[in-house]
């Protein structure tokens, strides 16, 4: 068995016993209390899940198993001291709980670039039955699960295994999948984008430098890029959409595929994933409609109220959970600031930053009015070259799957069963609180 499949199991089976127990022993304790608001609104801040490979707090963003995004882009293995993380090494983190070594991360790279080159033909086939126009989310996660027919759970779950070792073949479906999902993200990108002129993948370079390299856009920057957009993307705790619909499905024992393309489907909505494409579309819209590339503040602000007037939202700005400027914002202004400081976008983007804050919190009931991830992700890719802004949510979705495809196989060795929440009728929350309207 591969050591780090060895290293998982020996982690996760006396941690499984220790949720059965906990189950037995608790199952009954009170935990929590719930209210009406809370259910009827999206089940904020209520706990309802198991999640062991990140936790987000609202005030200071995203900890990976207990390491920001700062303290791990000094901590983890990188090719150049001076660079970006190996995302291969968070991966590794969030499956096992431990920072890796280089060796780790060697080992995963070549394992990725061994097993993306297993992509079946029918796969292309598939996407290229699509028009070309049609968005690339609806080609990448129809490629998902075209991959499907590939799935070692499915097989194994038909030869009769006992429970407790399905976490092994969730695990190997994982990592074909995530191994083949820059492949197929490249692929895309250069068939809609690019005359269908194909890049190999180079079996030299790692997952994220490749997935950089397959799209044509070969520069030590863009890979540094890509490396750190493949890290902060990566999990954002377990209730975020896409993240709590693959492990909705996973929970119904549904392969690793099925489970993912859940999640992709939810990736695609505009208030989650596709609002990185959606910043862009607005500030494209803002510059036609203002007619100057380097809108001013002022120009920027009345933009953006009108925005609100018209009943819509500031894609990019809000969360969900968090109550600051998303570190993951910060992280990328950093990398811009060393690697494109000029870049008229960034400068817009900066400029936003500075006006939108005040006018989302003048409107009395935006819980967060500031920046979150998308706000400058695109503008960022955009300022390297990668300007074709319908890919950017696929380049979220390929990021994604580190995370939720690594709780996945924790699911799988916690053994969580089945997932089936309460739903009720109107009438009942109306006489749950005795409304009298
Ligand atoms: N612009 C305008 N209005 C906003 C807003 C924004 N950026 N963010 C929140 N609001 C509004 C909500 O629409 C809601 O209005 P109503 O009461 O009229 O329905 C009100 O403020 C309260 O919402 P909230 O509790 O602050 O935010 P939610 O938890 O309901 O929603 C989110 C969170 C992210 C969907 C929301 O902030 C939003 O729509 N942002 C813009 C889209 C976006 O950037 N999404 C990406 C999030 C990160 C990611 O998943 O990738």
């Amino acid at each position: 068995m591969d050591y780090i499949k060895q290293k998982i199991l020996e982690i996760g089976r006396p941690k499984a016993e220790m949720v059965k127990d906990l189950i037995k022993k608790h199952g009954d304790d009170v935990i929590q209390d719930v209210t009406l608001g809370q259910v009827l609104t999206g089940m904020k801040g209520m706990v309802s899940l198991l999640t062991c490979t990140s936790k987000l707090d609202p005030e200071e963003g995203i900890r990976f198993r207990g390491y920001s995004i700062p303290e791990l882009q000094g901590l983890l293995p990188k090719i150049h001291p001076d660079g970006e993380p190996l995302p291969e090494g968070l991966f590794y983190l969030m499956l096992t709980g431990e920072l890796p070594t280089k060796e780790d991360v060697n080992h995963i790279s070549e394992q990725w670039a061994q097993r993306a080159q297993g992509i079946p033909p029918h796969v292309y086939d598939v996407i290229n039955a699509l028009p070309k126009d049609a968005h690339p989310m609806i080609q990448f996660n129809t490629a998902i699960l075209a991959m499907s027919t590939e799935s070692q759970f499915r097989k194994a779950y038909l030869t009769g295994m006992d429970k407790k070792d399905y976490w092994d073949p969730t695990y190997e479906g994982v990592m074909d999948l995530i191994s083949r999902l820059p492949v197929i993200a490249a692929y895309i990108y250069r068939r809609v984008f690019h005359n269908e002129e194909y890049i190999e993948l180079d079996p030299n370079h790692d997952w994220a430098g490749n997935l950089a390299h397959m799209m044509g856009h070969d520069t030590v920057e863009v890979h540094r890029l890509m490396r750190l957009y493949m890290m902060i993307h990566a999990d954002h705790e377990g209730g975020n959409v896409s993240a709590h619909a693959t492990h909705l499905v996973g929970s119904a024992l549904s392969n690793p595929y099925y489970s993912f393309s859940a999640g992709m489907n939810g990736l695609a909505g505009p208030l989650h994933g596709m609002a990185n494409q959606n910043v862009m579309h607005w500030i494209h819209k803002m510059i036609r409609e203002i007619g100057d590339e380097n809108p001013s503040e002022a120009q920027i602000k009345a933009y953006a109220e009108m925005t609100l007037d018209k009943g819509q939202v500031i894609p990019g700005y809000g969360h969900a959970v968090l109550r600051k400027t998303d570190p993951r914002f910060t992280v990328q202004l950093e990398f811009a600031k060393k690697y494109a400081p000029d870049a008229p976008l960034i400068q817009t983007v900066s400029k936003i930053y500075k006006v939108v804050p005040d006018i989302l919190a003048s409107t009395g009931k935006v819980k967060n009015p500031w920046p979150n991830v998308d706000a400058i992700s695109g503008s960022l890719l955009s300022s390297f070259g990668i300007t074709e802004y319908p890919i950017y949510t696929v380049l979220f979705g390929v990021s994604r799957a580190l995370g939720v495809l690594t709780q996945l196989v924790w699911d799988r060795l916690y053994g969580l069963p089945i997932e089936r929440p309460k739903s009720q009728n109107l009438q009942w929350f109306v006489d749950k609180v005795n409304y009298k309207g």
